[in-house]
């Protein structure tokens, strides 16, 4: 592809003895150092350094890949398609401010860099993030989904009210092209305020609806000739579902209520089962909680990529950043107060109670892990005070409004306030989100990797797995990222952007980038 748009690649190629490429393959040893501390009883830690032997495998072939979107017609999923089209064609735009051309600005993957080494005056080298190791672009990419609105592409996007009209006239003949495949509607699980556009529904039973599903995705496979699909929810948010014992517990028990229809199985779960049946990867970018346990269970045992849950946008990326230095910091934050108002369609799905709900879920659990490792600021249990608003107000539409306010306690009892007012297009902010759960979670179909803890086992003797199906390295992109069971969850958006770039350096073989700069030490 030679559109402007595309960042030209730079070829990397790691030269140790500790890496062995292959036509299709990166294979690397790699040496994991971990701390293990204990605690005596009078208190006091012991610190024992330790390696762990890995190899890592890489299959470097992409092969031909397709994205399904679940809400393909709403805003996220027309924003994203029609940018990638852009990106493509090399479409730019007449505004005010004179001619745009496309990118993929937001986009971790695709727009920001890493640093790689340094030259032999110790100069720092950068290199775009997605050349560390081969990754999917979205140029190549196939875009199909679903949707209980009819519309297609074209008008999606006209109704999105999103891109500046010069920009949606040249897309819409393309976009018109794409029609969502009808979807799954069970009233109860958004809110009632959706019922007007829901003119694109399947009838029959969960059975019939995991099985149309399943088919809507073997087609879209073979039709395209894809060697793999990824599934992503960015339709509405829905309710809670309750998890019962019997119900949506276990992957056997959850297989059952679907035979049986039982009401508390939501459409995003029934999307969720039907991609892992398939083998493809599933991710959520709502709140809810898409991914009960019964879904966890089923990936475990289809070895099959989940992610989830909420794309993190901004108020809450901001916050990601901004808990994590204070606390760090050693200033104690006391209250943090979150309004938004927004306009769009999501916002008027968020009108209602139980959708709200679970917005104000996975809004509200962003600062714990920062507050929980800080025994200086936080007695056990405590918490700052955290406020959650969302209000629908629809003449600002996409452009969403988020107001912070940050109190917290400094020096000998002083408070300081920081306020942020942040206003921008909400579904430009979720879009390349959207890419980079894709683009990662595709990488992560194509690597396997054995260890071994204990220095007299063979590493060669062990056997070859996949990552746990529950992929946490997809934090960085998301508001409560949900972790295989036992993890920790991590939500400082600097530890999570490091975790992504050292686990894809390790794949190719480099030691993680720390920033001590001794080559710069000596006097
Ligand atoms: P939207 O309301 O414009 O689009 C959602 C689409 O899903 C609609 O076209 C709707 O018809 C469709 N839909 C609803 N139920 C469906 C089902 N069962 N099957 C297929 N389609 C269905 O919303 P938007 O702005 O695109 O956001 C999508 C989701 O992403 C929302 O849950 C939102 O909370 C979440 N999100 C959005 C962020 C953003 O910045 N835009 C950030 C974080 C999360
Ligand atoms: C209002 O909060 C609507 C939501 O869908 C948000 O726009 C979205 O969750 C993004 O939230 P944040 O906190 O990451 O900006």
């Amino acid at each position: 592809n030679t559109s402007p748009a595309r960042v030209p690649s730079v070829s990397i190629k790691v030269d140790s003895p500790n890496v062995a490429y292959s036509e299709s393959n990166i294979t690397t040893d790699y040496y994991y150092d971990k701390t293990v501390v204990s605690v005596d009883q009078e208190g006091s830690y012991t610190a024992v350094p330790k390696k762990v032997h890995y190899q890592f495998s890489t299959d470097t072939k992409i092969g031909k890949v397709g994205l399904m979107l679940v809400g393909w017609g709403g805003n996220n999923g027309s924003t994203i398609t029609g940018s990638v089209l852009a990106n493509k064609h090399g479409i730019t735009w007449n505004t005010r401010r004179g001619v745009k051309a496309p990118n993929y600005f937001g986009s971790v993957m695709l727009a920001s860099t890493v640093k790689l080494g340094v030259d032999e005056n110790d100069k720092a080298i950068f290199v775009p993030f997605n050349n560390l190791i081969p990754m999917v672009h979205p140029n190549d990419v196939v875009f199909g989904g679903w949707d209980i609105s009819s519309l297609a592409l074209g008008d999606a996007m006209t109704r999105a009210e999103v891109f500046p009209y010069d920009l949606q006239r040249q897309l819409f003949d393309m976009m018109q092209e794409y029609k969502p495949l009808p979807s799954i509607y069970y009233p109860d699980f958004i809110a009632a305020n959706q019922g007007e556009r829901a003119d694109n529904v399947l009838a029959g039973s969960k059975q019939e609806n995991l099985d149309q599903i399943r088919a809507d995705i073997r087609n879209f496979k073979a039709q395209n000739n894809l060697d793999k699909v990824i599934v992503l929810w960015t339709a509405n948010t829905e309710r809670y579902s309750d998890i019962i014992p019997g119900v949506n517990d276990t992957a056997d028990n959850l297989l059952k209520a679907i035979s049986e229809s039982h009401s508390e199985v939501s459409p995003s779960t029934v999307f969720a089962v039907a991609s892992i049946l398939e083998g493809s990867p599933f991710i959520n970018g709502s709140p809810q909680n898409t991914l009960v346990p019964g879904v966890i269970d089923l990936s475990v045992k289809h070895s099959c990529f989940i992610g989830g849950d909420d794309f993190k946008t901004g108020q809450t990326k901001i916050k990601s950043v901004l808990a994590e230095f204070l606390v760090n910091a050693g200033i104690k934050p006391l209250a943090i107060t979150s309004y938004n108002h927004l306009g769009n369609n999501d916002g008027y799905n968020l009108s209602a109670p139980a959708q709200f709900r679970s917005k104000e879920i996975s809004k509200s659990s962003v600062v714990d892990d920062m507050v929980n490792a800080n025994h200086i600021l936080y007695k056990k249990g405590e918490h700052p005070d955290h406020t959650i608003v969302i209000k629908y107000v629809p003449s600002v539409g996409d452009s969403k409004r988020a107001l912070d306010e940050y109190v917290s306690e400094i020096f000998m009892g002083g408070l300081n306030t920081i306020s942020v007012y942040n206003t921008c297009e909400d579904s430009l902010l979720a879009s390349p989100l959207i890419l980079d759960l894709f683009i990662v979670a595709e990488l992560m179909t194509r690597v396997k990797f054995r260890s071994t803890n204990d220095s007299d086992a063979k590493i060669e003797e062990q056997s070859w797995a996949p990552f746990q199906s529950v992929l946490s390295i997809l934090s960085y992109m998301l508001k409560a990222p949900v972790v295989p069971e036992g993890a920790p969850v991590i939500n400082a958006l600097s530890q999570q952007r490091a975790a992504m770039e050292n686990i894809m350096r390790a794949f190719i073989g480099l030691p993680p980038n720390n920033d001590m700069l001794l080559e710069h030490s000596a006097p």
